[in-house]
């Protein structure tokens, strides 16, 4: 065992490059080639790729930290005779690349754009072209982009100066030394020679080591970072995403296969901001942001973090109030025979170990009305454009829990009975109180039910559970209310039922045909039969 030290390789002679992103931690087993790090310049990124195996053991840089040739990265705990391993380079020194990049045009004010030295590679594909004709372009600008199966690189201009022609189209394949056009310099002279960052060779593919017998071949980085996950985008539109904050997964790439361009980040974070500034402007439809307020300054205050259900909880809530419009609708179900029927099978199901609450009843009944009034069933589309009618009944039911609100769900409750119900609205009750619900417990619900029922309130407006459901159920606390029947008020014992329900998928008319079935069934249970 041996403690080996990993330094950065030759990187075309950049300096101060930053950090973006280290790709280890300590206690990781690494191989050769893994990626240790990311490095960024203005231009490009590059994984840096580990030149020994082993097991990690400190890391010598943090994000954000400026590194150079032979900078320390990690120390690794390696297999075999130690040796304090001489740096990358000493083992491979890297070739200079001194490619110029561009050359004279003979005594006019005219260059030719020539392909830098691009590592090596050959007949690489031009995927984009930044500039066009009698673009006045400075020093630095992107020309063009490239593209291989692992990296792209921008290729950019060694001056400034007004592109007098282009010689390159999309799909080109081009070397080092193909000419991508013409520029005319201001001065008339010619730029000197790459060699530094500006030079596109340095800032992205370094040239490969020198194929001597007795030179190991170098860790050469790969070049620049093509894709992360699904997101194909060149280092500048990274590095521009990054600045706005944009999360790139979510804009669609408009340039070939997709690729991410500027225009797109920039399409993708106009609206957004437009309607920002219309709504802090006019009161409308943005979403102002709320103070932050320093409460102790009112007296003694304690803050305590909430628990991932709770926060959970916080975010569908507020998605599902931004995103639903919703509309609640209240009535009232007569339960006087479901209470004189439930007190009638109290002993039967105590003897069988069940307890018989009106919930089960309510559950059975929303079952049904779901059958018959299936608007109620669905689900909207991601496409916007269709609604998901199912064929099952699962309803979840809301419970009360030490740590926030859980919702398991009751499968195909249209096919059981009340008993069976009432058992396993208990079993999941209590197996959300006690935190052993499994996340396909709480799947697939097509309605949920919240009954508050036991606490009191007479009605409230639950919030739908999009975008999966499209209705939920309040239930509040039974009371005895004198009834009108036509000839004398009678006392009778009244549910208050409130039905919120998200207004894109389901309209008032199918609400209130829901809502009037779902009341009638539960004030006579025998029209379940039917
Ligand atoms: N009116 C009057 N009494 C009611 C009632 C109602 N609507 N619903 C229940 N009760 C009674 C029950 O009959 C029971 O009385 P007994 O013990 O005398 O029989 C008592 O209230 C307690 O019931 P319970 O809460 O144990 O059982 P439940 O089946 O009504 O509810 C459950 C089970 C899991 C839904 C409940 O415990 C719970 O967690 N409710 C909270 C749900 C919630 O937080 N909703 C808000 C979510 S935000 O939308």
């Amino acid at each position: 065992m041996a403690i080996q030290t990993i330094k950065v390789p030759d990187i075309g002679g950049a300096e101060g490059v930053e950090v973006i992103e280290i790709s280890v931690k300590v206690g990781d087993v690494i191989a050769e080639g893994d990626s240790i790090v990311v490095l960024e310049t203005d231009k490009a990124s590059m994984e840096i790729p580990a030149d020994k195996a082993g097991k990690v053991v400190a890391i010598k840089v943090n994000l954000g930290d400026k590194v150079s040739q032979d900078s320390l990265l990690l120390e690794v705990e390696t297999e075999g005779a130690s040796e304090a391993a001489p740096a990358p380079q000493a083992a491979a020194p890297q070739a200079a690349a001194p490619a110029p990049a561009a050359a004279p045009a003979a005594s006019t004010a005219e260059v030719q754009m020539l392909v830098p030295d691009i590592g090596g590679a050959e007949g690489v594909e031009v995927i984009e072209i930044s500039v066009k004709e009698g673009d006045e372009v400075a020093a630095g600008d992107s020309l063009i982009v490239l593209e291989t199966d692992k990296a792209s690189m921008e290729i950019p201009a060694e001056a400034a100066g007004k592109i007098l022609s282009l010689a390159v189209k999309v799909g080109d394949k081009v070397s080092q030394g193909a000419l991508i056009g013409v520029l005319a310099t201001a001065g008339g002279s010619a730029p000197a020679p790459a060699k530094s960052e500006a030079a596109p060779v340095a800032a992205t593919a370094p040239a490969p080591a020198p194929k001597t017998e007795a030179a190991k071949p170098a860790p050469a980085p790969a070049a620049e970072v093509e894709q992360t996950g699904d997101v194909y985008a060149g280092p500048a539109v990274r590095k521009l995403a990054r600045q706005l904050g944009v999360d790139m997964g979510k804009v669609s790439g408009t340039g070939p296969r997709g690729r991410l361009l500027k225009d797109d980040i920039r399409g993708y974070v106009k609206p957004i901001v437009q309607a920002a500034q219309s709504g802090a402007s006019f009161g409308g439809s943005g979403i102002p942001a709320l103070p932050v307020i320093d409460y102790s300054k009112f007296g003694e205050i304690e803050i305590v973090k909430m628990s991932k259900i709770k926060k959970l909880t916080a975010e569908a809530m507020t998605r599902s109030w931004l995103n639903v419009p919703r509309i609640t609708q209240f009535d009232d179900a007569d339960i006087t025979d479901l209470e004189a029927f439930r007190n009638s099978m109290k002993a039967e199901a105590e003897k069988r170990g069940s307890k018989l609450t009106p919930l089960p009843f309510i559950v059975k009944a929303v079952a049904a009305a779901l059958v018959a009034e299936p608007s109620f069933n669905v689900s909207m589309h991601q496409d916007g454009e269709s609604i998901v009618h199912k064929k099952f009944v699962h309803i979840g039911i809301a419970v009360d829990t030490p740590n926030g609100l859980l919702v398991p769900v009751v499968r195909n409750a249209d096919k059981k009975g009340l008993f069976e119900l009432a058992d396993e609205i208990n079993v999941l009750a209590k197996k959300a109180r006690d935190g052993k619900l499994t996340p396909a417990e709480m799947q697939g619900g097509c309605f949920t039910i919240s009954s508050l029922g036991a606490m009191g309130g007479n009605g409230f407006t639950p919030m739908v559970s999009a975008p999966t459901e499209v209705g939920i159920l309040g239930v509040s606390r039974a009371q005895m209310k004198p009834v009108w029947n036509g000839k004398e008020f009678i006392p009778r014992n009244m549910l208050p039922l409130s039905l919120s329900y998200d207004h894109r998928a389901v309209n008032g008319a199918d609400a209130g045909r829901f809502m009037t079935y779902l009341v009638s069934v539960i004030g006579d249970l025998r029209r379940l039969l039917l």
